[in-house]
């Protein structure tokens, strides 16, 4: 299931290069006295480490505890990033912390101050800021302030004529365009996710829980070379299939069910995101295959519109109309504005570091986007529901689907489930 894009990026392009292109593109954003600070995520108890990806976006490195801190002042952008001091008795639970050199020869940010300087180099370049973006994330019942929130208190307090502004407007433009190696990263994903996918297809029986199909996906996953799931996967047997964000996994599977998974593997911290749908048995039902195959033309009609300068709301216009004709034409409602008691979400969202990543819901396509197509019919009366989600990449002149790799025909799909119901 390789993919067969020619312009392989080969291998001499550093994180350095790579990110130090990023934050020019960020600098040329940047008017006299507008700074960006970016907060590494802070390493929790016995947790896996997660990187802000709008931090490992600018500096590509991958640890906890760091700043970057940038601005243009007098016409000139500088950039600086904070590291921790090397603590010998930390090390020796925690392993060695990144050096300042290191820090440096990763992002190929040449100034790097440790830490515990942060303030003092702040308030020096206070009185000439007039503006601040960061990742100063989102309050929650559980979280009255986050950590950037809490680091830039002092500095609001101190300096209030400061406008402090969230980065993922800035950011956005910048990162709802994919450069190659973004690209190759979320076709590994995809390679992958697909492969699993089909091993799931090829292995599935009737009383298994939806656990151990999420299991072997993850298993083929990690024996793939990649270590993470790109968002919580969604495993889902009949009448599951129904609830939109179901993540329990927990039931058991009867024969007779439609099992809808909607997975992605994550590749660098870049995320694929696939819903497919098979029978238990060794065929669809007639319903099961009336439904899939109303929500498949739907679905090819929708990539077909994707070039640049389409919008996603043209794509949701389109979804809801086409979806209408088909519930009409199958009896499934009886006037058009009924579609939405069975299909109640929107058809794309943008897709890289972040699953439902930065671009918006307004946006114009652009070469380089990366989006899903994901329409489906959720029938819980019937204990059905199907989705079909495909990763769309915007080229110069259309569009290439980067999972298309990933069978979703009826035929193919019943091809499999047939070969793995011989075993
Ligand atoms: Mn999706």
């Amino acid at each position: 299931m390789a993919s067969n894009r020619k312009e392989k990026t080969t291998g001499a392009e550093t994180t350095a290069t790579i990110t130090g292109l990023r934050r020019e593109k960020l600098a040329a954003l940047l008017q006299d006295g507008e700074n960006v600070i970016v907060f590494a995520n802070l390493q929790g108890n016995l947790e896996k480490f997660t990187q802000d990806n709008n931090f490992l976006y600018l500096t590509g490195l991958n640890y906890p505890e760091l700043i970057y801190v940038a601005g243009r002042f007098a016409g000139k952008f500088n950039e600086l990033l904070f590291v921790e001091r090397g603590d010998p008795e930390r090390e020796v639970w925690e392993g060695k912390k990144l050096t300042a050199e290191e820090a440096s020869r990763i992002s190929g940010i040449s100034r790097v101050r440790y830490l515990d300087e942060f303030y003092n180099v702040l308030s020096g370049m206070a009185p000439m800021m007039k503006k601040i973006s960061a990742n100063l994330g989102f309050t929650a019942l559980n979280r009255p302030l986050t950590f950037p929130m809490y680091m830039l208190e002092p500095l609001r307090s101190k300096h209030p004529q400061i406008e402090i502004k969230q980065l993922n407007d800035l950011v956005a433009p910048l990162r709802k365009v994919k450069d190659t190696w973004e690209i190759e990263q979320l076709q590994k994903a995809i390679d992958v996710t697909g492969e699993g996918i089909l091993d799931v297809m090829q292995s599935t029986e009737a009383r298994m829980m939806e656990y151990e199909l999420e299991a072997t996906l993850f298993y083929y996953i990690q024996r793939s070379g990649l270590k993470h799931w790109g968002f919580a996967p969604i495993i889902a047997a009949g009448i599951n299939a129904a609830t939109l964000h179901y993540e329990k996994n927990e039931c058991r599977i009867k024969a007779g069910d439609l099992v809808l998974m909607d997975v992605g593997a994550s590749c660098n911290n870049y995320s694929a995101d696939i819903t497919r749908c098979f029978p238990v048995g060794a065929k669809f039902s007639p319903r099961q295959k009336q439904i899939y195959q109303t929500v498949l033309d739907v679905q090819k009609r929708v990539i077909a519109m994707i070039k640049p300068g389409a919008t996603l709301a043209q794509l949701n216009n389109a979804t809801r109309d086409w979806l209408a004709e088909g519930m009409l034409s199958i009896g499934l409602i009886k006037s058009a504005d009924e579609v939405v008691k069975y299909y109640m979400h929107s058809v794309s969202h943008f897709l890289g570091m972040d699953t439902h990543d930065l671009g918006g819901r307004e946006a114009v396509l652009e070469e380089g986007n990366v989006i899903t197509v994901e329409p489906g019919i959720y029938i819980p009366d019937e204990k059905l529901g199907v989705r079909i989600e495909d990763d769309v990449l915007v080229t110069k002149r259309g569009h290439e689907v980067l999972s298309k790799a990933i069978p979703k025909e009826i035929a193919d799909i019943e091809k499999l489930r047939q070969k793995a119901l011989r075993k």
